[in-house]
């Protein structure tokens, strides 16, 4: 017995729309209307200016605790801060990224016995100071303290910089003497 083919079933069949009929311009307007409003509540719920900020404080912390661990080992050998002025406020944006005392903090790192944990001095990703995102460096000869500090960006990191002990709201501060920096 011979049985009729049937036609195959397509998802148009399926869900019962007529394959013939085309999208009118109204519905192709509702459809990018849909997806502009879709991408925006996504740069919303991503926000990757945020994200970007949030990076760049993880840069600064870890810079900072880099530099701070590099200026311990060089006191822990037995060295005088001899070669930094008493108030005097070393900015990252001025001077070179050297650890061979010629850069912006002027210790001769490469010193260290047990060899220096930086190759290189860092500075912060935007080192900008007229917008206040550059690293400070300061030091007490007398009493061989240091302050490094910096400002953080991301408003999650807000209460680190008044959490730190230090003197200054407005900055992150890590060192050994965090009244040396204002
Ligand atoms: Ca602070
Ligand atoms: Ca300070």
């Amino acid at each position: 017995m011979r049985t009729k083919k049937r036609p195959a079933l397509s998802p148009s069949r399926i869900l019962g729309v007529n394959e013939s009929k085309s999208f009118t311009l109204i519905e192709i307007l509702i459809m990018i209307a849909v997806m502009v409003v879709l991408a925006a509540i996504l740069v919303i719920v991503v926000n990757p200016s945020k994200i970007a900020e949030k990076s760049r404080d993880s840069s600064r912390l870890s810079d900072l605790a880099a530099i701070s661990t590099a200026v311990d080992l060089y006191l822990a050998d037995n060295r005088d801060l001899n070669s930094l002025i008493a108030g005097t406020v070393y900015e990252s944006t001025a001077g070179t990224h050297k650890i061979d005392g010629t850069g912006w903090i002027p210790l001769n790192l490469t010193t260290i016995t047990s060899g220096t944990p930086i190759s290189t001095l860092p500075v912060d990703p935007k080192n900008n100071k007229a917008l206040g995102f550059y690293y400070r460096f300061g030091a007490n000869p007398t009493s061989k303290t240091y302050e490094v500090d910096c400002a953080l960006e991301s408003l999650d990191n807000t209460a680190k910089q008044s959490a730190d002990g230090g003197n200054n709201n407005s900055r992150y501060e890590v060192g050994t003497d965090l009244t040396i920096l204002p």
